[in-house]
């Protein structure tokens, strides 16, 4: 009896050890501001906000930190992580978050920011996830952040915040005291990470006699060692950037290109073989604030000779750099407005205002000069759901076309939700296109599975799931149709991989995580995966 409970004991000793020795976890922040101190917590910014250990408001235990005094909607408490940032380490991090003034749901921000092994260098921000509060409620708050791949990255901090607005129009609901306690932060032990499964079939694969399939990934994301590239290689073989061949990011100042996190993704999608897009060439957004002012007087607007020339060499610029490398490219992106006829500049669209409509026909002639084989793409939101907007876009690329201006497709972003539009809605806007002589590509697919901003946040329920898998499935079987018919080009681009990469977390609701993308925020494949390459796996789907 006393040998067993020994040789218990010695198993119990030695699978602690091993136990031990496999959680490298590092507790990193664990603060609970029992002993008074502000624990390495700091007022970020300007210093006029001010942090203070209290004891009337307090989440666990007998004391909290209260931050107050704040005066813009980036003022809050910041924590350093580390000075050696590595690419792919996961920090999960969770707090509790208290508010007593306001509004009765309040919407808090967590963020990074980062140096750069280059001290001169001004420092990243990066807002992560935004997450809800109640008023006069402690509401807990959990997420992880991955570093990103940058190798010229160096520290990294956390802080919480209010979501942003410029400091003009902060209004006096952005600038309440707030109280946090019970934060902690833990550097993920390696083996704890989300792993791409390698044993399921290859999405590409799956459609390869009709067309590629694409996604739309950041710089941060293409490391060779990352499982997000894992995802990446295994399943697609087309890539675009998110955000990174904006204007504002490749040339943030008149005649200085910045190539660097475009051609992350570019040499990694030539590494692996994938075929790549750009986007966007000519947008009304994310373009830097020298292109449309005058140089001598910033104040004034631009010429119209000078723009042209701007535009002219940036497309060149470009698409010279990159001929017989990049396949695609749109040459202008949303140029359609809300409500009626072209974007002007009451709808952001400098372009129009400053060169009149033939910026569109010279932009698709400068593309087509500087490299004659590329794929020339107008591409738009919302024509499938909106008759008007459709038959608008039907009589500007019928007049391109009259003109003989170059246009080879239209790209459909297909930002959709899982109600609308109806898949017959999307074989009309593909059919109507397809009877002009031009092709139709999917450039930006997702399905939230919210139908309007007014929804509250929800989980993503099995059956929620089950809805979003058997409309992927409809619409690719639709796709598969068109493709058969001629009518599609031969990319299907989808806006993102795993659901915690998609721009519509938080957008156009902070707070509110939305599931809009083929695998789920562990990359583990969902139910719309299953839709597209085996339905027979799911059960329920028709
Ligand atoms: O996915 C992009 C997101 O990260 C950016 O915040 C956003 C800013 O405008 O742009 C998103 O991408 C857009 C694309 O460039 C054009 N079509 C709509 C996309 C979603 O907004």
């Amino acid at each position: 009896m006393k040998r067993l409970h020994m040789a218990f004991a010695l198993l119990f000793f030695i699978t602690g050890i091993a136990v031990y020795a496999q959680s490298a976890s590092v507790t990193v922040v664990d603060s609970n501001f029992e002993n008074g101190n502000l624990d390495g917590w700091a007022p970020r910014g300007d210093r006029e906000e001010k942090l203070e250990i209290v004891k009337d408001i307090k989440h666990g235990g007998t004391s909290s930190l209260h931050v107050f005094n704040r005066s813009k909607t980036w003022h809050g408490p910041i924590h350093k992580l580390t000075d050696n940032a590595v690419a792919d380490d996961i920090y999960s991090v969770s707090l509790w978050i208290y508010y007593k003034d306001g509004p009765a749901t309040g919407a808090f921000t967590f963020s990074i920011e980062r140096s750069f092994k280059d001290a001169s260098k001004a420092h990243a921000y990066q807002n992560v996830t935004s997450f809800q509060a109640k008023k006069g409620e402690w509401t807990e708050f959990k997420t992880e952040y991955t570093v990103g791949a940058d190798p010229t990255q160096a520290g990294i901090w956390v802080y919480f915040e209010l979501p942003y607005k410029e400091d003009n129009l902060v209004q006096p609901n952005d600038k309440i005291d707030f109280w946090v306690d019970d934060i902690r932060i833990v550097k993920l032990d390696p083996a704890l990470r989300p792993k791409a499964e390698q044993n399921i079939p290859n999405l590409s694969e799956k459609w390869q006699n009709y067309f590629d399939i694409g996604a739309a990934v950041s710089a941060d994301e293409v490391n060779f060692s990352s499982q997000q590239a894992q995802l990446l290689m295994k399943h697609f073989t087309v890539l675009v950037a998110g955000n990174d061949m904006k204007m504002e990011t490749v040339q943030p100042r008149e005649g200085s290109f910045d190539w660097a996190p475009a051609e992350r993704i570019i040499d990694f999608g030539e590494m692996t073989g994938m075929r790549l897009r750009w986007h966007p060439l000519v947008w009304h957004s994310q373009n830097p604030a020298w292109l449309f002012q005058d140089k001598a007087n910033p104040a004034r607007a631009v010429s119209k000779d000078v723009l042209n020339q701007r535009l002219k060499t940036y497309i060149q610029t470009i698409m010279r750099r990159y001929r017989n490398r990049i396949e695609s490219y749109d040459v202008v992106n949303e140029v359609l407005s809300d409500t009626a006829g072209l974007r002007t500049g009451s709808e952001g669209n400098k372009w129009l205002d400053i060169l009149g409509p033939e910026y569109i026909d010279n932009a698709f002639r400068w593309a087509r000069e500087a490299d004659p084989k590329a794929q020339l793409v107008i591409n738009e939101y919302g024509l499938e759901g909106d008759a008007r907007k459709r038959q608008e876009m039907y009589n500007l690329v019928k007049g391109l076309k009259d003109r003989k201006v170059p246009v080879d497709a239209v790209g459909l972003q297909m930002h959709i939700d899982i109600k609308t539009p109806t898949v017959q809605q999307i074989r009309e806007t593909i059919e109507l296109f397809a009877g002009l002589g031009v092709k139709v590509i999917i450039t930006e697919m997702d399905m939230s599975i919210y139908t309007s901003p007014s929804e509250a946040k929800k989980e993503a329920t099995a059956a929620i799931l089950l809805e979003q898998a058997q409309r992927y499935k409809d619409i690719f079987a639709l796709l598969q149709e068109e493709s058969r018919k001629g009518n599609l080009g031969d990319m299907v681009v989808i806006w993102g991989t795993s659901d915690n990469t998609s721009w519509k977390n938080n957008f156009p609701v902070p707070g509110r995580t939305d599931a809009p993308l083929l695998f789920d925020p562990r990359l583990q494949s969902k139910p719309a995966f299953w839709g597209l390459v085996d339905p027979g796996k799911v059960r329920g789907l028709r």
